[in-house]
This record gives structure tokens, C-alpha cells and sequence, in this order.
């Protein structure tokens, strides 16, 4: 490895660590939205993106769109990768947390639910292998309504996490039913 690639390994463990602790707490800009990713019972999701993980930590962020007015709940996401969990941050006592979302994340009739940096987002620990930059991950989510809906996820360089998805066509995922 050489110092260029040290920095940057060293600048992605400390975002990360950054974020597994606070979950980040800077609102992010409103991204663009590009294709959808996946479409199903109602629901479409745009923008789906991994951070590269820095250590055995990676969140999932994307946008999940209520295109018919029913709502729904995001209840999980499946992955091979690790064991997932669904948080949302919470400021307590002045600090940004990350807690468990118990009753799942709600999908608000007519809107939508953003899962972002500082905000609810999906969690796996413990992965089974390092995930690259532009490496793919196939993620099952599971609603309580439109049922599951599988995609692949494009692992993003850590800085961009924030910031949403290009268009490409080959990102399209064809929803699991
Ligand atoms: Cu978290």
C-alpha cells in the first residue's frame, strides 16, 4: 500500500468510525433522484448506496418512494454480507445516537423515507468479507405491505455517501416479485 492509499483508508476508518458512533449529523442536500432501482406493490426505490466500509461496519442508504398513496413500513433488509439492523438517530442529551427502529421505518402515504447519513439508515455488523468500491451487493428488503423487494447495491467510496447515484442503466434491479 502505498501513502496515497493509506490516507484514504485512513480518511474512510475515520469516517466511519465518525459514523458508527454518531451516525453523522449533517443534513444532507436533497439528491437527485435518477431511475429507480427497483419497483414493487406500490413503492420504488432510488439511489441505493453502500459507503465502502473502512472495518466489518457498513450502512445502507437510499430513498424509498410511496407511489400510490398506501404507505407502508420497511420492517428489515437481507444481505449475505452481515447481520442487519434498521436504525434511526435520536439526539440525547446533546449527542446524536443511533438506536434500534423497533416497529421498523415508516413509509409515509404519498411520501417517502429517505435513509441518509444522520438520519434512519440499515446497519450490518460482522461482515463476512471486505466490500470494495464498486463491488455489488444483493440486499433483499422487506416491507410490511408490498412484501420484498430485492436490488443491487453498488458499494460507493466513502465520500460520497451522501451524494446520490449517477444514472446507469445497469444499476436497475428487477424487483423479487
Ligand atoms: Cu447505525
Amino acid at each position: 500500500m502505498n501513502a496515497r492509499e493509506r490516507a484514504i483508508r485512513a480518511a474512510a476508518a475515520a469516517a466511519l468510525a465518525w459514523a458508527a458512533i454518531a451516525c453523522g449529523s449533517e443534513p444532507s442536500a436533497t439528491p437527485p433522484r435518477g431511475e429507480a432501482h427497483a419497483a414493487g406493490g406500490g413503492l420504488a426505490i432510488y439511489a441505493p448506496r453502500i459507503p465502502e466500509p473502512a472495518g466489518d461496519v457498513a450502512a445502507l442508504y437510499l430513498v424509498v418512494v410511496d407511489e400510490e398513496g398506501r404507505g407502508d413500513r420497511l420492517l428489515g433488509a437481507q444481505s449475505a454480507i452481515g447481520e442487519a439492523m434498521l436504525h434511526e438517530t435520536r439526539e440525547q442529551q446533546g449527542l446524536v445516537r443511533m438506536t434500534p427502529a423497533r416497529d421498523g421505518l415508516e413509509v409515509p402515504a404519498h411520501g417517502e423515507l429517505r435513509l441518509q447519513p444522520g438520519g434512519p439508515h440499515v446497519m450490518w455488523t460482522g461482515l463476512r468479507e471486505p466490500l470494495g468500491v464498486g463491488s455489488r451487493v444483493r440486499v433483499t428488503l422487506e416491507f410490511e405491505r408490498a412484501g420484498r423487494l430485492a436490488l443491487e447495491v453498488p458499494v460507493v467510496p466513502a465520500e460520497q455517501a451522501a451524494e446520490v447515484a449517477r444514472r446507469d442503466p445497469e444499476d436497475a434491479a428487477a424487483p423479487e416479485r
